[in-house]
């Protein structure tokens, strides 16, 4: 088992299944999940409409079409309101969902974004102790799941990983 953390275009990043952080209609927006929409081509809106929108917290997976991933996980992560309103559970399960999906379909490898910290502002630093947590005690356990990459697209986040597996592995 391997855990990465890459500093990076997801896009870019070559794995079995490359997880979106979409929003609960799947039908695209800015950030990591334009790019992958837009990277994927317009087949990939056209099977996210038959997907009839996802929960928060859960995940729903399609083809990757021309990602150089077979399959892509989406997951609409948690909007930060005050951390009271359930946020780090939500976004916990975020992680849960794909790496269950992930699983399921046998995916050796894994490529994540920073689910949450974006438009969604949840605070980087307690999002990557969420998310480094949820992925080794997952990566202790799985099967089929080979490595996971974290792809963060700044410096900032990247070192909020870094600093939550130091810290992790402690
Ligand atoms: N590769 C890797 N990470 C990226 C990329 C990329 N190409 N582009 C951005 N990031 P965000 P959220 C980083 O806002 O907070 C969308 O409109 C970004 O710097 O993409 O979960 C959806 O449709 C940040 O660190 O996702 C939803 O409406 C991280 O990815 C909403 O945004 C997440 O930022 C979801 O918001």
């Amino acid at each position: 088992m391997k855990f990465l953390i890459v500093q990076g275009d997801i896009t870019k990043q070559t794995a079995d299944a490359m997880v979106n952080a979409a929003n609960t209609s799947l039908l695209g927006g800015g950030g990591v999940d334009g790019a992958i929409h837009r990277a994927a081509g317009p087949e990939l809106l056209r099977e996210c409409r038959t997907l009839r929108g996802c929960e928060t917290g859960k995940a729903k997976i399609t083809k990757g079409y021309r990602l150089p991933a077979k399959y892509v996980i989406h997951t609409p992560g948690p909007v930060w309101r005050d951390g009271k309103s359930g946020e780090p559970e939500l976004l916990e399960s975020c992680y849960r969902s794909c790496l269950a999906l992930a699983e399921e379909y046998r995916c050796r490898t894994v490529a994540l974004p920073s689910i949450s910290t974006g438009v969604y502002r949840f605070p980087p630093e307690l999002a990557a102790r969420i998310a480094v947590r949820t992925i080794l005690e997952f990566l202790g356990r799985s099967t089929a799941v080979e490595t996971v990459t974290m792809v963060c697209f700044d410096p900032e986040t990247k070192a909020a990983y870094d600093r939550a597996l130091a810290a992790a592995l402690q």
